[in-house]
């Protein structure tokens, strides 16, 4: 089997050891680190999502395969890269849940992003500091909660406030999250799953 398609089984099935085992067989044999992310990890969670949506994995499965996910990510930060634009990614604030902004965040590394991924219950004014520390072309918030949906809204206001609206997009997903919430809270942006989070990263950078 392709050590691509070993690292993707052994995300699949939450083995840490074989998923950093393989990211660095990877690597060794020249592969790029675009590639692995493309080929290998974003491939397997899309798997462990659709099989978490089909109720054969539950959440224990989900997160061994996340935490694989990280190991596997984790050899490749620092890598020397071009990148086609920079993302400030978060989930928001009063929010733990990371899986799917994980997902967002790898495959828009995977695509060319440099990628400031603040993590978990991140306040408005921590994505504007980042936003412009980073000169961001884009913030991408993700939320699981209808009670922190809201949020989105704050920190779109925040960054008018801090005269940073015009030059930082806003795209922003998660499951409660919906084009008409979108629309009402004026986010230039609306993805339901990670793969259309790259489209509409890509489709939302300066020409
Ligand atoms: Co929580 N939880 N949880 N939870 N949890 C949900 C979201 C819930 C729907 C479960 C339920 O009641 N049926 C419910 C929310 C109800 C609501 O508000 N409508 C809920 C609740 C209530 C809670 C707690 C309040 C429970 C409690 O303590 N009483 C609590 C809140 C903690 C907090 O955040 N403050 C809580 C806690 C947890 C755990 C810690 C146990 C764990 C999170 C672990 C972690 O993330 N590290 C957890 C989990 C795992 C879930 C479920 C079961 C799974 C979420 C998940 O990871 N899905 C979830 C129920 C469910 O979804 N069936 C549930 C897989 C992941 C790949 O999908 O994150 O949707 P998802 O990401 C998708 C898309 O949404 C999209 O792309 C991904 C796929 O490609 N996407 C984006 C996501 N972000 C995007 C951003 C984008 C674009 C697309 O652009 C920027």
């Amino acid at each position: 089997m392709a050590v691509l398609d070993q690292l993707k089984e052994a995300i699949i099935s939450g083995n840490r050891d074989q998923a950093k085992a393989f990211t660095k067989q990877a690597l060794d044999a020249g592969l790029e680190p675009r590639k692995i992310v493309v080929d290998g990890i974003a491939p397997a969670m899309e798997v462990v999502g659709e099989k978490f949506r089909n109720n054969e994995f539950f959440v224990p499965e989900l997160l061994i395969a996340q935490r694989a996910m990280k190991e596997s990510l984790k050899m490749m930060s620092g890598a020397e890269v071009d990148y086609i634009g920079t993302v400030v990614v978060g989930t928001v604030k009063g929010d733990l849940h990371d899986i799917g902004k994980n997902l967002v965040a790898a495959m828009l590394e995977g695509a060319g992003f440099k990628v400031v991924d603040l993590g978990v219950d991140v306040s408005p004014e921590q994505f504007v500091k980042a936003a412009g520390d980073s000169s961001a072309h884009l913030i991408a918030m993700s939320a699981l909660l209808t009670t922190t949906m809201g949020s989105m809204k704050d920190t779109i206001e925040a960054l008018g406030k801090a005269g940073l609206r015009q030059k930082t997009r806003v795209l922003i997903g998660g499951a409660p999250v919906t084009q008409s919430y979108a629309d009402e809270i004026k986010a230039d942006g609306y993805a339901p799953d990670a793969a259309s989070a790259v489209d509409r990263a890509k489709a939302l950078l300066p020409a």
